[in-house]
């Protein structure tokens, strides 16, 4: 039986402020919500006024949570980490860069909630799974958290969706879970200071080893942590036949790199499926 769901723990202002605080964050004030449309919306408004870097956007409760390819993020009232943070990536940065934007907040993320004793691993480009079945019996993994980037002029948004404490009558899908699932109880202010901090650390080696991701070890980190790679995988690309193969690689640019019939073929962006055989 799965495990019942915690209560929500607090995301107020001084909550966030606090574990800020406790982490050794300096980060400017964040803006909390009870409820809002998408925290990633408010954001990219906050971006084009010229809000600094590292500034974050909070709420319990989201009422058009998106995901990518104008899909849904949905979650109840006080369950989920629902957040945006703004990143402002060297201009001077090339696709290679910018397209491991997302994959270093999902590595971030994983490492986040893989200290509260949780197995997390990577789904490319960007979940956080359990490598475990979903909970009607069908193949998983079970998503634990989503990412969603998006780039208004020289600022990258990266909104992250982690789920927390909900019960499994509380997901959208069989192939989702969240940490209470999982056996782990957090508290969202702790997680999300958690969170940021590694991601700090990941970005600042990232900006460091000027954008590349090689030099900087985060390729191979993210290797580490995937899951799949090794994979036999459907790739659905949004239109025409599906790639069907086996994932070999992640390559400089954050491409999955899938091996077929049709020989190596690189993907910047689709959705992947994990098949059994
Ligand atoms: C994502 O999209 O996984 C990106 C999700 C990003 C959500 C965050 S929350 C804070 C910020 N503000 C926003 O408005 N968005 C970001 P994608 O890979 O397209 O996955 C979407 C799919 O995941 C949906 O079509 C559902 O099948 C599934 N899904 C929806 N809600 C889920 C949940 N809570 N847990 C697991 N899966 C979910």
């Amino acid at each position: 039986m799965p495990a019942p769901a915690n209560p929500a723990s607090p995301l107020t202002a001084p909550a966030i402020i606090n574990a800020f605080t406790s982490h050794g964050l300096e980060l400017p004030a964040p803006t909390v919500f009870d409820t809002i449309a998408s925290t990633n919306d408010e954001a990219l408004v906050q971006a084009s006024a010229g809000a600094p870097e590292w500034t974050v956007v909070v709420a319990d409760r989201q009422s058009a949570g998106r995901g990518r390819l104008s899909r849904s993020w949905e979650t109840p009232a006080g369950r989920g980490l629902l957040f945006s943070v703004i990143l402002r990536p060297d201009p001077v940065w090339s696709a290679a860069s910018l397209g491991w934007i997302p994959l270093i907040a999902g590595l971030a993320t994983s490492r986040a909630c893989g200290a509260h004793d949780v197995a997390c691993r990577l789904k490319w480009p960007n979940d956080v799974v359990i490598d475990a079945a979903a909970y009607d019996g069908s193949p998983g993994p079970r998503k634990l958290a989503g990412i969603l980037a998006e780039r208004r002029s020289e600022a990258v948004v990266v909104g992250i969706g982690i789920n927390v404490s909900h019960a499994q009558a509380e997901l959208p899908i069989p192939a989702a879970t969240s940490l209470a699932l999982e056996g782990s109880g957090c508290d969202r202010a702790q997680l999300l200071a958690q969170c940021l901090q590694v991601w700090g650390e990941l970005w600042n080696r990232f900006r460091l080893g000027g954008g590349d991701a090689d030099s900087s070890g985060i390729r191979s980190e993210y290797l580490a942590e995937s899951l799949t790679i090794g994979r036999r995988v459907r790739v659905d690309l949004g239109g025409g036949a599906p790639l069907v193969g086996e994932a070999v690689d992640i390559d400089h640019e954050g491409r999955l790199i899938v091996d077929g019939p049709f020989g190596l073929r690189t993907v910047s962006a689709g959705d992947v499926t994990h098949l059994r055989h």
